[in-house]
């Protein structure tokens, strides 16, 4: 089996690139370790960027997007029981984000690539990519109980932080760079209506909490735990009891609860590899780089990864210049690296880390205080939450 981009997993980044190369006349297959109904219903990201909505509205995956994606102008921060709004059009010059949960997003994907008939493999396990330094790299891969052997013009590693395909990359071509958090978050999602219009981040001496949702009538909530924890730990009355104490502010305001549905625990990770191309594979979304959740940009970054890969493709298809191609880890690394400072400022701005020193309590309040005082400061969170147009980041690279 030979084809002109072989993409190795079917989440978000995955998905879209298969459906914008298809859109350019580009040959792809998608092989997904997981099945159908893992893959859409895995609880993950919910917070989309113009760019992302602008990315999926192009690729014709934004029809449902547009009737129930809920559009957000801004998000509370609470600190020191006193909340403060960042107001994002106002100090974006008119930019907003829209609450999607990624389940919705890689539904839509799936049923795009399931109408333009896709080859996507769902349960095709890859267990190895060789050859990236020769012009056919094959992918070996396990579907229906047999061994199976796809050769490409190129391979994009889209399987995500656990996946095969950065390891396919020589340790001596290629750079890590990670850090570790003393935390983790423990999600719920709970059939109650959100308790607020817009999402609040709470910093507290409890620890971090933040009030997300889903939709008009289901709650996503988090809580900042111990790296290690059990969910079980957690029955549902303590996990209300807690978010009421973190969410704590002087003033009217009632946290709703309802029946929790889903429980699970995540670690805290940044990291980035370095270069995301080598000959001819490249590493696009999480297989190249993860931020904590906290600036709710995983998803986001790899959508604009996506994106600005194909726009290469397509130039070398149309023009034979690998001009885009050339430039694309330097392109991409560009806005990482900004969402991975933003990433780590949201979180250590707002986590209290249990074992850290009054000093750096003080530290935190007084730049949440900043941003609430400070235009600038506001503005600089603001044009980050919302992220930049992925034209733009190109255009300066
Ligand atoms: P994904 O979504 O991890 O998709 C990778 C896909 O590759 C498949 N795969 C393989 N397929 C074939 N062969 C193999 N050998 C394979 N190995 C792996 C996997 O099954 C999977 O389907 O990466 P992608 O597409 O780059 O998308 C990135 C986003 O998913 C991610 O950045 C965000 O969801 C990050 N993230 C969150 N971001 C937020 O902004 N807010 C959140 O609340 C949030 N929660 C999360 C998250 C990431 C998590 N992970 C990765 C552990 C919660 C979790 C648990
Ligand atoms: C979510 O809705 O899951 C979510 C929103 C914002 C974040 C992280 C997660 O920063």
């Amino acid at each position: 089996m030979h084809t002109t981009v072989g993409i190795i997993g079917g989440g978000p980044a995955g998905l879209l690139l298969g459906c914008l190369l298809r859109r350019s006349g580009i040959d792809c297959v998608i092989l997904e370790s997981r099945d159908r109904d893992y893959v859409e219903h895995r609880q993950r990201a919910g917070i989309l960027e113009q760019a992302t909505v602008d990315a999926l509205r192009a690729c014709g995956a934004g029809e449902r997007l547009e009737r129930e994606g809920l559009v957000h102008d801004g998000i509370e921060l609470r600190f020191d029981r006193r909340s403060h709004r960042v107001d994002f059009p106002s100090l974006t010059g008119g930019r907003r984000v829209w609450v999607y949960a990624q389940t919705e997003v890689v539904k839509d994907l799936i049923a795009l690539h399931e109408r333009e008939s896709t080859p996507l493999r769902f349960q095709a396990q890859v267990t190895a990519v060789e050859g990236a330094d020769t012009d056919r790299p094959l992918v070996r891969f396990t579907h229906q109980g047999r061994d199976q052997v796809l050769t490409c013009d190129y391979v994009v590693g889209c399987d995500g932080f656990h996946g095969v395909t950065r390891t396919a990359i020589p340790a001596v071509s290629r750079r890590d760079y990670e850090r570790i958090y003393p935390y983790s978050w423990l999600g719920i999602l709970a059939d109650v209506p959100p308790s607020c219009d817009e999402l609040i981040y709470a910093h507290s001496p409890r620890g971090f909490a933040l009030h997300s949702m889903r939709s008009t009538t289901v709650s996503r909530l988090y809580l900042q735990v111990p790296n290690g924890t059990d969910p079980a730990e957690w029955p549902d009355e303590r996990i209300w009891d807690e978010l009421d104490a973190r969410f704590a502010v002087d003033g009217d305001w009632k946290l709703e609860r309802g029946p929790i549905t889903d429980k699970s625990v995540l670690p805290m990770r940044s990291s980035v590899t370095e270069p995301m191309r080598f000959g001819r594979i490249l590493l696009a979304g999480d297989a190249a780089h993860i931020v904590p959740p906290t600036g709710a940009k995983g998803l986001n970054l790899a959508v604009a990864d996506v994106v600005v890969l194909a726009r290469a493709f397509a130039q070398l298809k149309e023009t034979a210049s690998s001009d885009l191609l050339d430039a694309y880890s330097d392109t991409c690394l560009r806005r990482v690296w900004r969402a991975e400072h933003f990433s780590y400022f949201m979180t250590t701005t707002l986590h209290t880390d249990p074992e850290q020193p009054p000093f750096e309590t003080r530290l935190q309040l007084a730049q949440l205080d900043r941003v609430a005082a400070s235009r600038h400061a506001a503005a600089e969170l603001a044009e980050n939450y919302v992220g930049l147009p992925i034209a733009q980041i190109q255009h300066e690279a």
